[in-house]
């Protein structure tokens, strides 16, 4: 039987080429996955539990009903209370960041994150996904401010998501590659399946909502109408997590476009688009905003939005040549 290796495995392995490394940044990633594999749980069985539909409505014991997505953002945020790790959270689901005090106060990390990715996909048995980003604090004895986590792209540490699929996998970068994980339920580890993951450099697949066309600028009409004279395939699941992870398994380019509606696009930088970001051009991939590379773009906004090209290099390329 092949050996397999665990995600706890490879990080301490990764963790001993690092001579200075003091075990904070295993720690954290081990919060980061025990959350993960809780999320998994209650995701599998959102059907059999009243864990799905509206926020702040009641079951029938009376007990508030959660939504999935509130409940994963209050499992990441304890997990990363309790492990010590993390100093401050910005989340898709609090309006603030998140300040950790007590064993946390000094921690030299700060986690920004989409705990449940694709919300409209929940009720319905669709893939659903994680996204984070990780940085390191320049000053540990001050007290942590929003601030702080108007950090680009390029000074994350590590990114990665957790794609609840027909599998659940576990997608990380610390800025040396894209290692892939791959949930084994009957151990209940995250095991090497994808190492050393890298997307084509060209591919035939276009992920956008064509819905919106025809609130789309004409460079992204133009290049859509280039992807379909090309026969391409389209593929939209409006997971941004399953959509990317497709793509970068087989070429591919995903795009949230500025629109009519959303002049600055949908999807947000610090916690969407910069992660996946760093992961695409660390598979050897491209992200853009359709002009500036994803990764150097200065936050002005915790919840900041930009329209959002991020997938194989020459199809990020061709579009950025029609905008
Ligand atoms: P969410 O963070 O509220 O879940 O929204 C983000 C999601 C992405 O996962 C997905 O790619 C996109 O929104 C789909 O948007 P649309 O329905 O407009 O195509
Ligand atoms: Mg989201």
């Amino acid at each position: 039987m092949a050996t397999l290796k665990t995600l706890n495995e490879f990080i301490i392995e990764k963790q001993s080429e690092h001579h200075n490394a003091t075990g904070e940044f295993s720690r954290l990633f081990g919060d980061i996955t025990i959350a993960a594999k809780i999320i998994n749980r209650e995701v599998n069985k959102a059907g059999l539990v009243d864990i799905t539909g509206a926020y702040g409505t009641e079951n029938v014991q009376g007990e508030a009903q959660q939504k999935l997505d509130v409940y994963a953002n209050e499992i990441f945020i304890g997990a990363l209370r309790n492990g010590g790790e993390c100093a401050a959270i910005a989340s898709e689901e609090d309006e603030d960041i998140v300040i950790l005090d007590g064993p946390s106060a000094n921690s030299k990390y700060l986690v920004a994150m989409d705990p449940l990715d694709g919300s409209s996909n929940i009720d319905v048995n669709v893939s659903i996904g994680t996204i984070f980003s990780i940085f390191k604090r320049k000053d540990t004895s001050v007290p942590v401010t929003r601030d702080e986590f108007l950090r680009k792209g390029i000074e994350q540490v590590a990114a990665g998501y957790v794609i609840y699929g027909s599998s659940t996998m576990l997608v990380y970068t610390t800025g040396s590659g894209v290692n892939g994980f791959t949930l084994d339920p009957s151990i209940g580890e995250f095991c090497l399946s994808h190492p050393d993951m890298k997307i084509k450099e060209d591919g035939k697949i276009y992920s956008i909502n064509e819905g919106n066309i025809n609130i789309s600028t004409k460079g992204v009409k133009e290049y859509v109408q280039d992807c379909q004279e090309q026969l391409f395939s389209a593929r939209y699941i409006g997971s941004l997590v399953a959509d990317f992870h497709r793509n970068l398994l087989k070429g591919g380019i995903y795009i949230y476009p500025a629109t009519e509606k959303a002049p600055n696009g949908k999807l947000r930088l610090l916690y969407e688009c910069s992660p996946l970001a760093m992961l695409a051009e660390q598979a050897g991939g491209k992200a853009s905003d359709g002009k500036n590379r994803i990764m150097e773009i200065d936050p002005t906004e915790l919840h900041q939005r930009v329209p959002y090209y991020v997938g194989s290099t020459k199809m990020v390329e061709k579009a950025e040549s029609y905008l």
